[in-house]
Parts: structure tokens; C-alpha cells; sequence
């Protein structure tokens, strides 16, 4: 039945939809926007092969060679439209101190006259007439498994056919979605223009966007309204959007964790398997991490290997279940990865994953119709088609420092094409976490593996870490900033609620009985006095979290110092790689001068974040100093 509403734009309703609430919302927004139809997305792959279709058409994307790279395009952005928008991210609270001191805020009716109703002195409001000429996509998706007792609804409406079929690999996304919605079930609302309305028979562009943006959640109703970008997590409004800042208040409210973690299974030699959340900033490696392949030479004496399997690679959600344990769902369905960097030898997990049925944004085109980025291979191709479309080659790039992808190019792909997806990734009951792992992009001053001694020096760690900045924010880039739990840009309210919201939930499930994870600290990217890094990462990484899981088995030693428990030399196993004493004490090894600036980094966190900050924090600290000065 098409029903029609105020504006006369016609609504397209399925006939399998029955909910109401659903249905004006989506008439009210098609009023607002003035779109100029409403398409309800069924998520099924003739839906995504029409949309790419169309998105071929009208330049937005590229189809690549059907016999090098099968069913999969690249789409090339503006240039002014390649990252989050961080400056341009509000969380609009009540109160301003329920954002917290580490997000931009503005009250929620000033925001509304700004987004949705219209300024005093006449000003329009930013959504008024933002879709004219575009078609109204509406993408119904379930953020974790459909129907899991941890999973979630959301309902984006966007303007965007690139956020539709983006959404369709990184959620579940369609009709099934609808379905479990019924006449009254609850979702996230979900508004996303790209902010170009289309003037009567104006040509449109191949990257629509706006310079203004606006990335705006309401926590207490928990809706988020986005505005002039087409980009990553600007745009696919289930990633950090709603499966962070949104469920993380929802979280605090409900006694749960929205984290921005990968979550991993390690199954060992002996057969036993566990389960590992980790936090790490973006473009730190997480997805590595989630593929990673152990080194061949590290067996047990029975050549027995270790293995692991992906749960998911950059965001979980953790629940206490009835016993009491804390279990992760994998909310996303897809990845939406940093391409450069990648390669066979970094992550050929990732590489087999991204063989077929892959959406590549922002990196550059080879002539036989492939993709390529900085880092795919050790000798770049002689001639490529640059992200911004302009012919790229080897000699350019050495005189103009050119590069062919930009460096937040990203793939989309769905985690079944991953080679190494864990049997539990879509179990509904989620998995039980044995360790917690906090990380940072810092050359120097902290350790490659630190252990917490309790759950309190635990949420220290993760609460003062600090790390570089990387290309997938915009702004400068290699700069330390504190980022606590990984999640400056992501945190839903005020930040210091949240460490209390880690440190409560601990004592309770302590106080049950349960014996919670451990935690541990970890850093990757020390570098040596020649400015490189001293370890070698990827799969390496692996005997590091093998000493943090004998460490969860009782079986490792390790040393205490200032800031926790570290292993000696002696307790990693190094069969198969070469990595010496000394190499190792220059990643391990604790400066005592370099501890006592870091310590005032960790002041300057303490003194921003004062309002609501735990007390037990400050005393942890207190801790750390007293051992540092004896
Ligand atoms: O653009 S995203 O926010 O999805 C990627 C990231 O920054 O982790
Ligand atoms: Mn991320």
C-alpha cells in the first residue's frame, strides 16, 4: 500500500510493517527532509546488487574486475569527507555535566531549533528540505545477533544508498529486522542526510556531502541525527554512534559495558579455549589482532599450535550473565578496517577476507581494474588511478609525496568472508571473557605487557591510557592524547561516570563471588633509538597474549614493578623468532625519569576529569607515585 504523507511524498509502507510509531516517524522525518521518495531496504542480496548498481550509474563507486577482485567496487569520497569528524560530534545531555568535560555539548533544544525546527531569527533548521531529490532509504538492522537477549534495534533513515549497502555488511540488516519489531518493539531512531539537496533537474555529484556536519546523539532518548557527511563512522550510524555512545549510556543505565573492543577466542595447544576483549584506538591494529595467525614455531611439546579465531573487530558489548561471567556479542556484522597497512604478511587473513565481496573506499585503482594502497605490496604498481582520481606513479609519489589511498581508506566487507571467524560469533548467549587488554600508540615510556594486580589498578590502566593520533580522526596526527578505555571519541557521558560505572560493576561481580577478568596493558609500538619499532607485531603478538593466558591459567611468572606485574625474558616463549635480551629490555623496560612526566599526564587527565572522578582512582595513583619515588 503506498500511503502518502503531509508533504505528499509517498511512503511506500510494505505490507509487512505493522508499527505505528515506526511508520510516523518515518512520514515525519520524509515531511521534514522533503525527500523525494521513501524506499524500505529488505536487506537481500538483489537489493544490494540493484543499490551498487545505481551507485555505479552515478559515479559514487567503481566496479571493479569481475575476475581479479568478484563483486566488489570502489567508492572514492570528496576530499573534504574522509574521516570522523570529531570537532563536529555532540552529545546532548540535559545537563552539561552528564557530557562530561571530554565531549561537546549543547543543550538538546538548542540543538533541535539548529537540526530539526528552525532558529528564532528565521534561520532554517539544518534538515528542512536536507533530502529534496534524494530518495529516503529506510535500513531497519539489529545490532548483534537477531533476537539475542544482548542485541539491539536501530532504524536509520538516510538519504545515502552508500550507507545502505555499507549497513547491509556491517549489521544485520532487512526485513528479519522488521519482523522481530512487530507493532511495538523498541529501536534506536537513526536520522543521516548528507546535507546536498538536489534543486529540480540539477546534476548531482559523485560524493555528495556538506562542509557543515553535525554527528549529534540525545542520550535520554537516545536518537542520533547526523548531518553532511557520507563517511565511515559519521555516517553508518550503528558503529560508533549508536553501538558506543548511545549504548554506552545505555549500558550505564542497564548494568551493562559498550566497549571499543575486539573480541577474540584462543584456543591452546592443549585444546582449551578462551576468550579476550581488547581495547585499542582506531587505527591501532585491532583487526590484526582480531585475524592474527600464531607464529608456525610456536607449539607444545606435542607440536600442538595455538589458534585464533575472530568474535569481533572493533566493538563489544559485555553482559553479565546468570553466572555471574561477563560475555561479549560482536554487535556488528561486518568490518570497516584501515586499508593501508594491510598486506599477505601483516594480515593475510584479512587479505583472503577482502578477495571478494568487498566495498573499497578511498583507495587508489589499478588499471586492470584492482585495488591498491600504500603498504598491499613491497613494490608499488608502475601507474595507478589515485584516490582523487588522478594518475599516480612510483616517480610522482617520490616528488610530490602523493599517496595513491588515503590514509583512512577503508574496506567494507561481512565477517563470514573472514577465514577465521570464531563458531560462536553470532551464538546469541555471546562468549565468556577471561582477559581484558588495554593499548596505546606510544613509542616510548610504557611497557609491552603489563598485568593490573586487581580489577581497581585494572581500570587505572585503561582509564590514563595515552596514545598517537592516527589519520582516522581528522587533525593532527602522532600527537599523545589520553584516551581513556579507547574511548574519547566514543564515550556517550561523562567519562569519569563511566570509570565508576567499570569500577561498580567490578566490585559487584566480586562481591558475588565471580572471579572476574584480568586486565592488562599493552604496547605494540615502542620504538628504538633509530626510530623504528623494536617489536616485530602482528603475529608476534601472539606470545604475548599466550604469557597473559598462562598468566590467567596460574602457569606464567612475571615480575612486579611500579605500575604492575610484567614477564622477564625468561617467561615468553621466543621458538621461531629472534628477538634478543637486549631488544627485549628496551620494550619492557620501565624509565623511572619518562614514568614521572607520564605521571603528570595523568594528573592533567585527573584534574580535567575531577567532577564525579573515584576516589580509589586518585588513590591508585597515589600508589603508583609512592612506589615510583622509593
Ligand atoms: O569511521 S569509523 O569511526 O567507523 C572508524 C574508526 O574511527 O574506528
Ligand atoms: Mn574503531
Amino acid at each position: 500500500m503506498t500511503q502518502v504523507n503531509s508533504a505528499g511524498i509517498p511512503l511506500n509502507v510494505p505490507a509487512h510493517v505493522h508499527h505505528q510509531r515506526l511508520i510516523q516517524w518515518v512520514a515525519d522525518i520524509a515531511a521534514l527532509t522533503q525527500a523525494k521518495d521513501v524506499y524500505w531496504c529488505d536487506g537481500t542480496e538483489a537489493e544490494y546488487n540493484r543499490l551498487c548498481g545505481e551507485l555505479v550509474a552515478a559515479g559514487t563507486m567503481t566496479k571493479l574486475n569481475p575476475e581479479l577482485r568478484p563483486n566488489s567496487y570502489l567508492a572514492c569520497s570528496d576530499p573534504t569527507d574522509v574521516a570522523r569528524v570529531e570537532d563536529r560530534t555532540f552529545i546532548c545531555s540535559q545537563k552539561k555535566e552528564d557530557a562530561g568535560p571530554t565531549n561537546n555539548w549543547m543543550a538538546p533544544a538548542e540543538m533541535r531549533t539548529l537540526l530539526q525546527t528552525g532558529q528564532p531569527d528565521g534561520t532554517p533548521a539544518l534538515f528542512k528540505g536536507s533530502m529534496k531529490g534524494r530518495t529516503l532509504y529506510v535500513v531497519p538492522f539489529s545490532m548483534g545477533p537477531i533476537g539475542s537477549p544482548i542485541a539491539h534495534i536501530g532504524v536509520e533513515l538516510s538519504d545515502s544508498p552508500y550507507v545502505a549497502v555499507n549497513m547491509r555488511m556491517m549489521t544485520r540488516m532487512g526485513r528479519a529486522v522488521l519482523d522481530v519489531l512487530g507493532e511495538n518493539g523498541e529501536f534506536v531512531p537513526c536520522v543521516h542526510t548528507v546535507g546536498a539537496p538536489l534543486a529540480e533537474g540539477q546534476k548531482d555529484v559523485a560524493w555528495p556531502c556538506n562542509k557543515t556536519k553535525y554527528i549529534v546523539h540525545y542520550p535520554e532518548t537516545r536518537e542520533i541525527w547526523s548531518y553532511g557527511s557520507g563517511y565511515g563512522g559519521n555516517a553508518l550510524l550503528g558503529k560508533k554512534c549508536f553501538a558506543l555512545r548511545i549504548a554506552s549510556t545505555m549500558g550505564r543505565d542497564q548494568g551493562w559495558l559498550a566497549e571499543h573492543m575486539l573480541v577474540l577466542g584462543v584456543t591452546q595447544p592443549n585444546g582449551v579455549k578462551r576468550h579476550v576483549a581488547a581495547a585499542f584506538p582506531s587505527a591501532c591494529g585491532k583487526t590484526n589482532f582480531a585475524m592474527l595467525i600464531p607464529p608456525a614455531g610456536l607449539k607444545d611439546a606435542q607440536g600442538n599450535t595455538w589458534k585464533v579465531t575472530t568474535i569481533g573487530d572493533d566493538i563489544a558489548w559485555i553482559k553479565p550473565g546468570q553466572d555471574g561471567r561477563l560475555y561479549a556479542i560482536n554487535p556488528e556484522a561486518g568490518y570497516f578496517g584501515v586499508a593501508p597497512g594491510t598486506n599477505h604478511k601483516t594480515n593475510p587473513n584479512c587479505m583472503d577476507s577482502l578477495q571478494r565481496d568487498a566495498i573499497f573506499t578511498n583507495v587508489a585503482l589499478t588499471p586492470q581494474g584492482d585495488v591498491w594502497w600504500e603498504g598491499m605490496t613491497d613494490v608499488p604498481p608502475a601507474e595507478l588511478t589515485d584516490w582523487q582520481g588522478k594518475r599516480w606513479t612510483p616517480e610522482i609519489a617520490k616528488e610530490t609525496g602523493a599517496k595513491a589511498a588515503h590514509p583512512n581508506a577503508r574496506f567494507t566487507v561481512a565477517a563470514t568472508n573472514n577465514p577465521v571467524l570464531d563458531a560462536d560469533w553470532d551464538n546469541p548467549q555471546g562468549v565468556a571473557i577471561d582477559a581484558f587488554i588495554f593499548g596505546g600508540r606510544r613509542s616510548t615510556t610504557v611497557p609491552l605487557v603489563t598485568e593490573a594486580r586487581n580489577w581497581v589498578e585494572g581500570v587505572y590502566m585503561a582509564a590514563t591510557m595515552g596514545s598517537e593520533t592516527t589519520a582516522a580522526a581528522a587533525g593532527q596526527q602522532g600527537v599523545v592524547r589520553r584516551d581513556p578505555f579507547a574511548m574519547l571519541p566514543f564515550m556517550g557521558y561523562n567519562m569519569s561516570d563511566y570509570f565508576q560505572h567499570w569500577l561498580s560493576l567490578g566490585q559487584k561481580l566480586e562481591g558475588q563471588g565471580v572471579k572476574l577478568p584480568k586486565i592488562y596493558c599493552v604496547n605494540w609500538f615502542r620504538k628504538g633509538a633509530d626510530g623504528k619499532f623494536v617489536w616485530p607485531g602482528y603475529g608476534e603478538n601472539m606470545r604475548v597474549l599466550k604469557w597473559m593466558l598462562e598468566r590467567v591459567e596460574g602457569t606464567a611468572q612475571g615480575v612486579e614493578h611500579v605500575f604492575g606485574i610484567s614477564p622477564r625474558y625468561e617467561d615468553l616463549s621466543w621458538s621461531g623468532l629472534e628477538f634478543s635480551r637486549d631488544q627485549f629490555d628496551s620494550v619492557i623496560g620501565i624509565d623511572r625519569a619518562a614514568w614521572a612526566e607520564e605521571l603528570k599526564l595523568h594528573d592533567e587527565l585527573f584534574e580535567q576529569l575531577s567532577y564525579h572522578l573515584p576516589e580509589e582512582l586518585r588513590q591508585t595513583k597515589a600508589q603508583i607515585e609512592k612506589r615510583l619515588a622509593a
